[in-house]
C-alpha cells in the first residue's frame, strides 16, 4: 500500500482560521483510492517547518507528498509548477522572522519542479466542476519553502508539490469591498482530495517532472 501525506498550516498573520490546516486534520487517518492518507499541520515558521516535515517524511514514508497552504486574492485551487531556492518574506512568520533574499538550502538547486501531474489534477477537478489552475509561481513565503523542502527532502521518485488554495468565505467578508474570491470548504477539501487521488494514479515513471505525462 503506498502512504500519502497531505500537510496545511496553522494560523498565520491575519489567517487565524487557515482552511489548509483544517483539511489536513480531516483528511488524517481516512483511506483514497485504498491508500492510507496522513495529513500533518504545519507551523508557520521558517525554523520549525523543516523539522516537522523532515520527521513527518521520515516516519510517514510517503508516495505522495502534497503540501498545501491558503493564499488569499486567488481565484480557485493552484497546483504550483515550480519552487524556487528562495525566502524573501513579504510579512514575518509567526516567530516574527522576515528572511529577504534567503536561501532555503544553501548548497540546493535553484529551483524544484513539481512531480505531481498537474494538467492531470486540474483536468479532474474540471470534470468534477471545479475551476483549478497550474500556477507559475508558489511567491517566496512559506509555502515555496515547504514545497521546496518536500522535494528537497524526498526521493525522486516520490510526487511531491504544493496546492494553494483561496480563502473561505467567511474570511473575505472581513477584508472588505470589493469582494475577494473565496470557496466553501467543502469544494476545497474536494479538491485536495482530488489532487491525491489523481496523483495516486500516476505513480511509476510515466511522469515529465513539472507535470505532463510523457505520453
Ligand atoms: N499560506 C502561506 C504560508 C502558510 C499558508 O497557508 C503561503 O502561501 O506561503
Amino acid at each position: 500500500m503506498n502512504c500519502v501525506l497531505v500537510t496545511g498550516f496553522g494560523p498565520y498573520g491575519d489567517e487565524a482560521d487557515n482552511p489548509s490546516g483544517e483539511i489536513a486534520r480531516r483528511i488524517d487517518g481516512t483511506q483514497i483510492g485504498g491508500h492510507d492518507v496522513r495529513g500533518r499541520v504545519l507551523p508557520v515558521d521558517t525554523e520549525a517547518v523543516r523539522d516537522a516535515l523532515a520527521e513527518a517524511i521520515d516516519s510517514i514514508r510517503p508516495k505522495v507528498v502534497l503540501v498545501t497552504g491558503v493564499a488569499p486574492g486567488r481565484a480557485a485551487p493552484a497546483l504550483e509548477r515550480v519552487a524556487i531556492n528562495v525566502r524573501d518574506f513579504p510579512i514575518p512568520d509567526t516567530a516574527g522572522r522576515t528572511p529577504v533574499d534567503r536561501p532555503i538550502a544553501a548548497q540546493g538547486p535553484d529551483a524544484y519542479l513539481t512531480t505531481l501531474p498537474v494538467k492531470a489534477v486540474v483536468e479532474a477537478w474540471r470534470a468534477a466542476g471545479i475551476p483549478g489552475y497550474v500556477s507559475n509561481t508558489a511567491g517566496t513565503y512559506l509555502c515555496n519553502q515547504t514545497f521546496y523542502l518536500a522535494r528537497h527532502l524526498s526521493e525522486d521518485s516520490v510526487r511531491a508539490g504544493m496546492l494553494h488554495v483561496p480563502a473561505l468565505p467567511a474570511r473575505t467578508v472581513e477584508m472588505g469591498s470589493p469582494p475577494t474570491p473565496s470557496m466553501s470548504f467543502d469544494v476545497l477539501e474536494q479538491a485536495v482530495r482530488l489532487a491525491v487521488s489523481t496523483s495516486l494514479l500516476h505513480i511509476g515513471p510515466d511522469l515529465q517532472v513539472g507535470g505532463g505525462s510523457i505520453s
